[in-house]
């Protein structure tokens, strides 16, 4: 690996680098490929955002359907659920209910903000499903919510609309075509394992999409809105597949 694919954060982030870099091509293919030099590092970054943009594209294609993510046993559930983000947990961020409003905007009817209380006043979906993090592991977990196509049709989302876009209180954002937002498995987890969402795991809520790798499962939304012109993501914008799913 040369020094600018290691410096680089803005095209890989931290430990999930080597894994990034093991589902796409070697460095020299790349070049075979592309004829670009690799210490030109916009042009080795242009063309893997083409290549990253062509897999969404493709994979959107294939996949974009309504095709159920297994799902488990109650005895399949793991009882010490691994806590992943971009810092640890002790520093994630402390939302309270009295305080907490989910707000939402773009092409959305009824733009008024959420009470806890209010979305935990919803009808619940659970779930048993397996996440599977890009950085090397997977777990099965319960979890327990609105399914986020109702709330979008409550609210009058316009569900024509390409992409929903989140936002979290700890900086982190991402976003989703629509057909993955209307897919029946696709959760505002406000429950794990039959309790109340714990902070560290997103509270008050997580988007749960089973379908999707774990980096596309926002957790600690403050922020939910409905768009036309692509949101991009946290990783997404370092490099990962946009899609990363089915
Ligand atoms: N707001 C926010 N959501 C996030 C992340 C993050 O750093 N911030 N990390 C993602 C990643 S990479 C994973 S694997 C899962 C981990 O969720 P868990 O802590 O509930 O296991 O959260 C995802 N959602
Ligand atoms: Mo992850």
């Amino acid at each position: 690996m040369t020094g600018f694919m290691r410096d680089d954060p803005r095209l890989v982030g931290g430990v999930e680098r080597r894994v990034f870099l093991r589902q796409t091509l070697s460095l020299g293919a790349l070049t075979l490929l592309t004829g670009c030099d690799i210490s030109d590092q916009g042009g080795v970054q242009r063309v893997l955002r083409a290549m990253s943009a062509w897999n969404d594209r493709a994979q959107s294609l294939l996949f974009g359907g309504q095709r159920l993510a297994p799902t488990y046993r109650e005895q399949d559930v793991v009882r010490d659920f691994r806590y992943n983000a971009f810092f640890p947990a002790a520093a994630s961020p402390k939302l309270s209910a009295a305080e907490y409003r989910l707000e939402l905007s773009g092409l959305i009817a009824d733009k008024r903000a959420w009470s806890v209380a209010e979305l935990h006043a919803l009808p619940r979906e659970t779930q048993i499903t397996r996440h599977v993090c890009v950085e090397g592991w997977s777990m099965i977990g319960k979890w327990g919510g609105p399914r986020l196509g109702d709330f979008l049709r409550r609210v009058g989302a316009d569900l024509s609309a390409k992409y929903v876009g989140f936002e979290c209180a700890d900086g982190y954002y991402g976003s989703i075509d629509m057909p993955t937002a209307l897919h029946p498995q696709t959760v505002m987890a406000v429950t794990f394992a039959d309790q109340t969402l714990p902070t560290a795991y997103g509270y008050p809520f997580k988007i749960r999409i089973p379908t999707k790798l774990g980096f596309k499962n926002p957790k600690w939304v403050r922020l939910i809105y409905v768009t036309n012109r692509y949101p991009g993501g946290f990783w997404e914008d370092r490099g990962y597949n946009w899609f990363s799913g089915s």
